[in-house]
Formats: structure tokens, sequence, C-alpha cells
């Protein structure tokens, strides 16, 4: 479809949803070889096996919550949008949240708080969090404003209620614009992509709080402008492997090391692989990419799923996979009201 066409919508929240449940299986292992990511991947197509549903983790339980929010309210109201990240959690606390966040999931809970970014705010020590929990959940922001100062606003405020270090919530920005991009089909045209969002983050990353985190964890001055550089350079050369992608970006829980990975998978799955399948579409290639990345795989499939889902649309993604993942077809409906806000703002 055109720019910024429901199928593209579908896409990417389908997408992230599947890169969740899917990469789940893989969360955490140190080394994943191609062949074990497409057995996993098999084994969905495969009805004889009657495996049961691929469950959702906290990636997509705290997607839905953003979503449900940006719906109900029209827009951001951080109120709302923290009442539910903290309903959500309390109703089901297995969904693989991190260690840290949990405390402030347990204090957003309490009918006391004024400032609900607070507890965000309390966290390390006073540092807050840098992890992609931020970013995990960042892609509905870019579904739901078609404006990209909108984006970058409301991705931060919305990562901040868990995430209060620069690189925690830069992050989500990186992530939400690597979405509205897309949507607007940029991936057309990759290295002006990579540009674009190398500009875009520039400006985010000059302000006086991103330079001071940047200093106190001693990253280079603007992290995320020069892991998109390092993508630039990845993207150039003929040959990478895994073990230089996870050298050069990484694949941890740190939104550093995994939202540039996740845009990374994309742009070097726009075009078909060797190690993987001729019969996959972009979001298949993409999502089985980033599983054989190994760490944390169901955060970084489910970035890259969106991005890529944004750029593929609805049309490519198989039916077998939407059926066996919680939450899939959820997200295929409420993809169609965020096209509505989106299309009426
Ligand atoms: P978070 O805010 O608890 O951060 C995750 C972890 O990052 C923390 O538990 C710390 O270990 C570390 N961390 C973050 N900020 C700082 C800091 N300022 N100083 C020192 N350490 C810090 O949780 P989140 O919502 O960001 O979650 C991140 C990821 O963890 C998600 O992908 C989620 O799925 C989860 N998770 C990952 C794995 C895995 O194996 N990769 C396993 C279970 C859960
Ligand atoms: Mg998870
Ligand atoms: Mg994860």
């Amino acid at each position: 479809g055109g720019p910024a066409s429901l199928s593209r919508f579908r896409g990417a929240l389908v997408a992230g949803v599947l890169g969740d449940c899917i990469g789940g299986e893989f969360e955490g292992a140190e080394e994943v070889p191609m062949e074990s990511v497409l057995q996993h991947l098999g084994s969905l197509d495969d009805e004889t096996k009657g495996n049961g549903i691929l469950e959702y983790s906290d990636d997509t339980a705290m997607a839905r919550c953003v979503v449900q929010s940006l719906l109900t309210r029209t827009g951001f109201d951080e109120h709302d949008m923290a009442r539910r990240f903290a309903k959500e959690y309390s109703a089901s606390p297995h969904r693989g949240y991190g260690a840290g966040v949990i405390q402030v999931l347990k204090k957003l809970s309490s009918p006391q708080l004024s400032d609900v970014y607070q507890p965000a705010r309390d966290q390390f020590s006073g540092r807050g969090s840098f992890g992609n929990g931020g970013a995990m959940r960042a892609a509905p922001f870019a579904l739901a404003f078609p404006d990209m100062a909108d984006v970058k606003r409301f991705a931060r405020l919305g990562a901040m209620l868990t995430h209060s270090c620069s690189l925690g919530y830069n992050g989500a920005v990186l992530q939400a614009l690597a979405v509205h991009l897309s949507l607007q089909g940029a991936l057309d045209l990759p290295h002006q992509f990579i540009s674009r969002l190398i500009t875009e983050m520039e400006e985010v990353e000059g302000d006086e709080a991103a330079r001071n985190d940047a200093r106190i964890l001693k990253e280079a001055e603007k992290p995320f402008c020069e892991r998109l550089h390092r993508i630039r350079d990845l993207m150039d050369r003929s040959k990478v492997s895994i073990e230089e992608v996870i050298s050069e970006l990484g694949n941890g829980i740190a939104a550093l090391h995994s939202v540039p990975t996740a845009i990374f998978c994309v742009l070097h799955c726009l075009q078909p692989r060797e190690c993987i399948p001729e019969s996959y579409g972009g979001v298949e290639r993409t999502i089985a990419y980033s599983l054989a990345l190994g760490g944390d795989t169901d955060t970084i499939a489910c970035m890259a799923g969106a991005i890529a889902g944004a750029h593929y649309g609805i049309d490519t993604i198989p039916q077998s996979w939407i059926k066996c993942c919680e939450g899939a077809e959820d997200a295929d409906q409420n993809a169609e009201r965020l096209f509505t806000l989106y299309h009426q703002s």
C-alpha cells in the first residue's frame, strides 16, 4: 500500500506481537544457530504438531496498554497510561518484566501517587533505567500521531513513565521514529532512511540531560547517533557476520544495545539473504534474522518486526504465524482503530 495505508498499520502492530511471541523461545540464549531458528519457525506452519499458542511477554503486554490508552483518551494521557501499566502488571506479573521495572510498576499502582514520573526517576539510585522497556512499546506512538514532533514528544513521555535515563527514553524515540518513517515508505530508500534518523537524533540527543547521561555512562557524546553511523558502515559492506553485528551494535537489554540492532536487522533483510529461505517474505526474513542474533531476542524481534511490518504491510505475513501468537488478532483490530485516530488528527 501507499504511505500510511491501513495495510502498513496492521503490519506494524501485528509483526511487533509476532516478534515478541516467536522470539520468546530464544530470549537470553547466547548463541542461536540459524538452523534452530528455521526449525522453530517451520514448526509454526506445521498444523499437525498442534503446538499450543505462543504467549506474549512484557513487550506486548505494555504495548497493548499504550494502544488502549491512546485510543480511549484519543491522545496521550500519562495518568491513564501509568494506571494501565500498573493494572496490567498486577493482573499478569509473570510476563518476563525486567528486574528493575517491577518496582516502578508496583509504585504506579498507588492511588496516593501524584507525580507519575517520580517512581521511574527513583530507579537505579536516581539515574533511571536505560533498559529497552520503553522502546519495546514505542511503535503505537508512531501509529497514533501523524506529526513527527508529536511522535517524538509522546514516545519520550510514554517511555519516561518507567525509563527516566535518556539512554532509555531516547531509544523509544528512535524506535518510534523508525516506525514513523517506515510507515511513510521511507525504507524504499535505505540510505536516506538512516540519514533522516541521524538528523532527527542529532537534535534529540543534543539536549543537556542526554549529554549529561552519556558523559556519566562513558558513552559517545551522542550515543544513538554514533550507533546509527555504525549501521550505515555495516550497510555499505558486502558481507557482515552475526558476530560483527553483535560486537558493533549489541543484542542486550539496554536500549542502546538493541534499538539500533533492530533497525539494522530491518535494513539488512530488505533483500534476500543466503542463510534464509527464499520463500520467506520480508517480515519473516527480518524476524528470522533477529532471532539468530540471540540475546534479548523477543524484544529485538518485536522492535524489528514493527518497523518491517510498517514497510511490507499485513499481506506479507503468514496467517499460520498470526494464528499461533497470543494477541496478534487483537493487534490487527487495534491497528484499524489507530489508523482511524491517525487520519482524524
Ligand atoms: P528494567 O528497567 O528493569 O531494565 C532491565 C535491566 O537493565 C535492569 O534489571 C538492570 O539490570 C539493567 N539496568 C537498567 N538501567 C540501569 C542503570 N541505570 N544502571 C544499572 N543497570 C541498569 O527493565 P526493562 O523494562 O527495560 O526491560 C528490559 C528487558 O528486560 C526487556 O527485554 C524484558 O523482556 C526484560 N527481560 C530480558 C531478559 C533477557 O534475557 N534478555 C530476560 C527477562 C526479562
Ligand atoms: Mg519480553
Ligand atoms: Mg526482552
